[in-house]
């Protein structure tokens, strides 16, 4: 831990720093809970081999996050724990970058409160729908012009196609044959992958500030209210597709069990799931959302599931060189949960846009 103290000092904290350990579920960033005789704060080191450009994305939080601390005030609330708060260097600058050329970040912690890795019951997945729904409301006005693009192509489902293709063709770890089931599953539906570009780019579906990333072990709910009070990992807040947060979030909200369960058997899409945080989405987002929009919300859920099982299934052939991984075949796994649940929506899909279509009159 010597050098992470070290780290730690270079930034502007109350207090003397009297522990650091390592916390969080994330999948691409390292982050350590620091403790001080005054406060608790997060820092962590920037993956920059995802990451290409850290003083672009570190500005894009700082800015989006001051823009949601006016909104926050603006509407009574307390900008302490319903926003992050970067906290800058000694030298005032919002990241620390190491005699390695590491990028080092760090926040104030936000405590007593909760996350889920896998949805709690129908109320914690209701109240997800409504937070999701209204951070893409609060940045509605934001000038979506001014953010750098933290991962090119995030949610180009055509373009990650391409890559899954490329990784079959390379085949580096020698691990196509375990997985051609997995492969012809994701051949079979490769005329999806287009919808949800398409119509971005007909300009029927709007593009907006959104969050990209929508797990739900990225909300943090009160302990007291057990209500979601802020949303956190801004890393690929950029330009999207409402669809993109929505259907990423129904992905984890939505299923039965764990991202990388093993047992296939116990990975279903809970319909009342889908429902009550549809509900919740469409109380935070009904005066904004087209009709363009609400018809694709049950398309959204099996697209983002699809192309996130696919990236999974990527690292998986190329070696494993994106996502942690904390065991044998972890992104296998991953990606077999996902496409189970792909399964199950496309059976549903249906009653599903019934269900949205009466939702959305009622909204
Ligand atoms: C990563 O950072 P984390 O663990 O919340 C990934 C998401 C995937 C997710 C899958 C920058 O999210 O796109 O949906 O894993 N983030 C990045 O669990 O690639
Ligand atoms: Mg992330």
């Amino acid at each position: 831990m010597n050098n992470e103290i070290n780290i730690a000092n270079k930034f502007c904290y109350d207090g003397y720093i009297v522990s650091i350990k390592p916390i969080g579920a994330g999948h691409i960033n390292k982050t350590y809970l620091v403790e001080t005789t005054k406060e608790k704060y997060t820092l962590q080191l920037i993956n920059t081999s995802i990451f290409k450009d850290p003083e672009g994305l570190m500005q894009n939080i700082f800015n989006v996050t001051e823009f949601l601390k006016e909104k926050i005030k603006s509407r009574g609330g307390d900008i302490k724990r319903e926003t992050l708060s970067v906290v800058k260097t000694k030298d005032g600058c919002l990241f620390y970058k190491d005699k390695e050329n590491f990028y080092w970040r760090s926040y104030i912690y936000i405590d007593d409160v909760t996350t889920y890795q896998e949805p709690k019951n129908l109320i914690v997945t209701h109240d997800s729908g409504y937070a999701f729904g209204d951070f893409i409301n609060m940045l509605s006005d934001y000038d979506m012009s001014t953010l750098n693009e933290t991962i090119k192509d995030f949610h180009n489902t055509v373009k990650r196609f391409n890559d899954f293709e490329d990784s079959v063709k390379n085949d580096i770890a020698h691990r196509t044959s375990n997985v051609s089931n997995e492969i012809d599953f994701l051949y079979k539906r490769f005329d999806d992958c287009n919808i949800i570009l398409d119509s971005i780019k007909n300009g029927s579906i709007p593009l907006r500030v959104t969050h990209n990333d929508t797990k739900l072990n990225n909300l943090l709910f009160d302990n007291t209210t057990d209500k979601p009070i802020c949303i956190l990992d801004l890393d690929t807040v950029m330009p999207g597709s409402l669809l993109y947060d929505y259907g990423d979030a129904l992905r984890i909200s939505g299923s039965s069990a764990a991202e990388d369960e093993e047992d296939l058997n116990k990975v279903h899409f809970i319909m009342d799931n889908f429902v009550s945080f549809t509900k919740g989405f469409l109380s935070a987002t009904k005066d904004s959302i087209n009709e363009m929009e609400l018809s694709l919300l049950p398309f959204s859920i099996k697209l983002i599931t699809m192309e996130i099982g696919m990236r999974f299934l990527t690292d998986y052939l190329n070696n494993d060189i994106y996502f942690s991984i904390h065991k044998k075949d972890h992104n296998l796994f991953r990606a077999r949960t996902q496409f189970k649940l792909v399964a199950e929506i496309e059976n549903n899909l249906d009653e599903m846009k019934r269900i949205v279509e009466r939702l959305g009159r009622e909204s």
